[in-house]
Formats: C-alpha cells, sequence, structure tokens
C-alpha cells in the first residue's frame, strides 16, 4: 500500500498536474497537497489540503509527522524571470525549501524525495544542441545558480548520508490547467491563450530562439516513473537530463496557423531573451532513457491540439 506523499508549492504549474495524477494513482487520502496559498479550489475539495511555507522546517516537520508523510515533491519554486528581479528572495525560496526536505530524509523522518531542477542549469559556455548530462555548466541566471547548486546539495545528501532524492532538469512546460509563473519559457503556454482569445500573440523572445520544451502530461509522466524506479537503477543522484522537442516560438506560431489560419505574431523581445539565449536549445537524455525507460510521446503538432482543444472546451 502507498504510504503518505506530500505535496509542496501543490498549486502551482507542476504541482496543480502532478497532485491529480498522484490522487488517481494511489488515492485521495494518500496524496497531501500543500501550498502557501489555496490557488486551487478544486485541490483543496478533492483531498486533504495544508496551508504551508516550504521555508519553514518546523511547519513542514508538523505536516510530515502528522500524516506520517513518507515521500514528498518539492515544487515551491522561484521561476527564472521572477528571479532576476528578486535574487535573495529566490535564492532563500529555492535553496531554503530545499534543505527542508533533504535535512528531515536525512534525520530519517522522510523515506523518498523528489526536486525539480532546470534547463538553467547550463549556461552560455554549455555546448547548446544535443547538451550532454555532464558538461561545463557555469549557469549565469540567478535561478540557474540556485538550481546547480540544488543539484550539487542533493548528490551530496545522496553520497554522505543516504538520502534517496530523485530529480529531472525539466525544460519548459506546456499546459493548459494551470497558467505557468515568472518563468522564460512562458510564451509558450501564453501563446495559446492569446490565439484563442486574439488571434495575435506577441512574444517576448525573437522568433529563432529555440528551446527545449515538454508537454505537461509526458512531465508528469517522467517524474512519477523516476519516484518508482528501483534506486538501484539510478546512476545520476544530482539531476537527470530530460529531452521532449524543441522548437523557436516562430514554429509554435506555423503549428498553430494549421488550425487558425488568421493567427498571427510579432516579436518585441525583453530582457527573458538573455536568459533564454544562455540554454541550452536541445537536450541529450540517454541516461533517463537507460536507467528508467524515459520516452516522450508529444510533439509540437500533437501538444497544439491538446492545447487549441482543451482551452477552446475550457
Ligand atoms: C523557466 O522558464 O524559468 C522554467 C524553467 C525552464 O525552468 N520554465
Amino acid at each position: 500500500m502507498q504510504k503518505p506523499i506530500l505535496i509542496l508549492g501543490a498549486c502551482g504549474q507542476i504541482g496543480t498536474e502532478l497532485t491529480v495524477e498522484l490522487r488517481k494513482k494511489y488515492g485521495s487520502e494518500c496524496v497531501i497537497a500543500s501550498d502557501i496559498r489555496e490557488g486551487n479550489n478544486d485541490l483543496v475539495k478533492s483531498g486533504p489540503f495544508e496551508l504551508l511555507d516550504a521555508t519553514s522546517y518546523g511547519a513542514i516537520e508538523d505536516v510530515v509527522m502528522h500524516y506520517e508523510i513518507d515521500e514528498v515533491y518539492l515544487m515551491a519554486a522561484m521561476l527564472s524571470a521572477t528571479a532576476e528581479k528578486f535574487p535573495m528572495r529566490a535564492w532563500n525560496l529555492n535553496m531554503g525549501s530545499l534543505f527542508n526536505i533533504l535535512n528531515l530524509a536525512r534525520e530519517g523522518k522522510l523515506s523518498k524525495v523528489f526536486w525539480p531542477s532546470s534547463i538553467a542549469v547550463f549556461g552560455p559556455n554549455t555546448p547548446k544542441e544535443d547538451t550532454p548530462q555532464n558538461t561545463i555548466m557555469e549557469p549565469s541566471t540567478v535561478y540557474g545558480i540556485s538550481k546547480q547548486a540544488g543539484e550539487r546539495w542533493c548528490e551530496y545528501y545522496f553520497k554522505k548520508f543516504g538520502v534517496d532524492v530523485r530529480s529531472v532538469r525539466y525544460p519548459g512546460l506546456i499546459s493548459w490547467k494551470t497558467m505557468p509563473g515568472g518563468g522564460t519559457t512562458d510564451y509558450a503556454v501564453e501563446i495559446y491563450h492569446e490565439a484563442l482569445k486574439n488571434g495575435n500573440y506577441q512574444c517576448f523572445l525573437n522568433e529563432e530562439t529555440k528551446l527545449p520544451m515538454m508537454y505537461m502530461d509526458d512531465a508528469i509522466r517522467a517524474t512519477i516513473s523516476l519516484m518508482e524506479s528501483p534506486a538501484e537503477n539510478l546512476t545520476i543522484r544530482s539531476s537527470y537530463n530530460l529531452g521532449s522537442m524543441s522548437f523557436t516560438p516562430s514554429e509554435v506560431a506555423k503549428s498553430i496557423q494549421k488550425h487558425i489560419p488568421d493567427f498571427s505574431i510579432s516579436y518585441a523581445p525583453d530582457f527573458r531573451q538573455q536568459i533564454a539565449d544562455s540554454w541550452p536549445s536541445s537536450i541529450d537524455d540517454t541516461l533517463a532513457r537507460k536507467d528508467w525507460g524515459w520516452q516522450p510521446n508529444f510533439n509540437l503538432d500533437q501538444t497544439t491540439v491538446e492545447m487549441l482543444e482543451n482551452l477552446k472546451r475550457d
């Protein structure tokens, strides 16, 4: 029987869909959703929900003890664009919350932990195409620096204290249920909303900016599949490269035009362009495929169909 799971940041873009999927899989009662605020009414109603600040060790510990939590998914984070505006807040949230769960696991209060890393761990000196698992990193953003440091700490806690921590480097994630907040890849969600609402979109990245992306269903499947893999199969305890598709804003626009021929796009790059320019264009995820059988299902055109159909119905 599945032991209780706690999701921190359950009302965010990934947390919302992860909570729904884990509740479907293991039953609502053993998946405790938590966030600093009640962002999603369905989550609050469909199972246990706790108001919880991921930077408060004591508050998390109380919930862990109360529900006899066994596994934690830490999805609370400040993303790349917002983190550039609030560097210290980003560092404190992204690192403080990670230390809280690593230390709870080290003390034997958790048996398994998931923590999301990102393609933001890479930087301008990283090979751009088919970026390998192990390569030059040197992130140049506040968010990327926090993710790279986090990866080092995850591996350290695994090696020194035997903490069973698992992680993937998410690319930009595309979903229709919850909006992303404060990321550089957010345009790839906004564009579908604007295409349906107004028939046009002004993109904050230039037309040639190619970035690794993934449809949310694939991201959730990857996350749960990594967490369910036998520990002895895992050779990476920092964070796995995770690939799916790569595209530019003009390629998404063309994909949308197959369904909405009049859709138009214009470009007004802002400070996020520099962040995007420092990230890889495509990812080599050989190790994720080999160690735990990772295989994406959605390409760009399939993602477009899913996004437009679901947003129209919503
Ligand atoms: C962001 O754009 O900051 C995130 C990410 C790639 O981690 N979506």
